[in-house]
């Protein structure tokens, strides 16, 4: 083994034992929700929402609750104590209990069939529209364990706040994510880079990227209202992540990225079909205005067909490489090292991403 192999042995050793004991914690907060005594449990009911989060909570990359500890470790340099190590771990949790609550319901709402390698929830039987109720059960579960936790922290008021505001934030993303796709007010001229920035902002960068930070920077002490421009590189992260996501959508591999995507179908302002309408010429537009956003396989076909003419992954990797560039170029205008390196390690784990 040449060294670049052993340290990357040897950080890949790290991050699973970090996972490991991550996900004891899930286990713990898991049982303690279900003896919530605000609910009397029969046998059936905590059957049903145990399956519900085991099924929905933990199977994902969880890189946005490792985040959190990652990232107060950091802050905190390495002699954080054990309970600290402990409630970072219950707030990366709430942060993968959030994404779960968004999930089941964006799977209704976009369609869709698979999620991390299985089907989506809804889709099980005997599932169907609960989901819609189990979704809310995964949203009440989040104060629960924060007031379980956090409620003698100082920085307890703020917590909230901040998962109030991102909750918001994420709704609203959804929301306009969702309206451009009505039916019988399909218009593709609507579709702009600056729409799809806006959309990208609020559905996903505020939470996947500024939240596990935010949680951070709460725990080791610090007001969020110093750190706007962390705040600010981490939502252009969040936006450079849904382009992937995007892209993903089409070009990926769905064995790897554990879901089938559905943008072209749904009518998604979708970067790719934003880059394509930039570059298209009147007869390409033509077909992307007869084909975009039909549940017809054929139709689907004829879009990937054109994209791939038009090269768009040729755009994307250029795309990539340039918010690369710049993000590591803002981050290293960041005068704290321990920021820096937040940033960075964030920034690190999704570069080239497949999945
Ligand atoms: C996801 O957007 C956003 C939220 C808040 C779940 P998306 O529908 O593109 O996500 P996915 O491709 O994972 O369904
Ligand atoms: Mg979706
Ligand atoms: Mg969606
Ligand atoms: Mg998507």
């Amino acid at each position: 083994m040449c060294t670049y192999q052993k340290l990357r042995a040897k950080k890949e050793a790290a991050m699973s034992e970090l996972k490991s004991k991550f996900l004891e914690v899930y286990s713990i907060l898991k049982s303690e929700l279900l003896h919530d005594p605000s609910f009397e449990f029969t046998h059936d009911s905590r059957q049903w929402v145990e399956r519900m989060l085991d099924y929905n909570v933990p199977g994902g990359k969880l890189n946005r609750g490792l985040s959190v500890l990652d990232s107060y470790k950091l802050l905190k340099g390495e002699e954080s104590a054990n309970d600290e190590l402990f409630l970072a771990c219950a707030l990366g949790w709430c942060i993968e209990w959030l994404q779960a609550y968004f999930l089941v319901l964006d799977d209704i709402m976009d369609n869709s069939h698979t999620r991390r390698g299985q089907p989506c929830w809804f889709r099980l039987p005997k599932i169907g529209l609960i989901a819609i109720n189990d979704g809310l059960i995964l949203r009440n579960h989040i104060p629960r364990i924060l007031k379980k936790y956090f409620r003698e922290k100082p920085y307890y008021v703020d917590l909230l706040d901040l998962f109030n505001e991102v909750e918001f934030q994420t709704a609203h993303g959804q929301m306009i994510d969702l309206v451009t796709t009505l039916e019988g007010e399909k218009d593709l001229s609507k579709y702009s880079l600056l729409l799809h920035r806006r959309i990208v902002q609020y559905k996903t960068a505020y939470y996947s990227f500024y939240l596990p930070v935010a949680c951070a920077l709460l725990m080791a002490g610090e007001n969020l209202d110093n750190h706007i421009g962390v705040k600010n590189i981490l939502i252009e992260m969040g936006t450079y992540f849904q382009v992937q996501d995007d892209y993903l959508d089409c070009f990926g591999d769905p064995k790897v990225m554990g879901k089938v995507g559905t943008d072209i179908e749904d009518f998604k302002c979708s970067w790719l079909v934003v880059k394509a309408l930039e570059c298209a010429n009147e007869e390409q537009k033509q077909l992307l205005h007869e084909n975009y956003g039909k549940a017809d396989q054929a139709c689907v076909a004829k879009v990937k067909e054109l994209y791939k003419v038009l090269d768009l992954e040729g755009a994307f990797a250029e795309y990539e490489s340039n918010s690369y560039e710049k993000l590591r170029k803002s981050i290293e205008a960041h005068p704290s090292k321990a920021v820096q390196a937040v940033l960075k390690s964030f920034l690190e784990k999704i570069y080239k991403r497949l999945k």
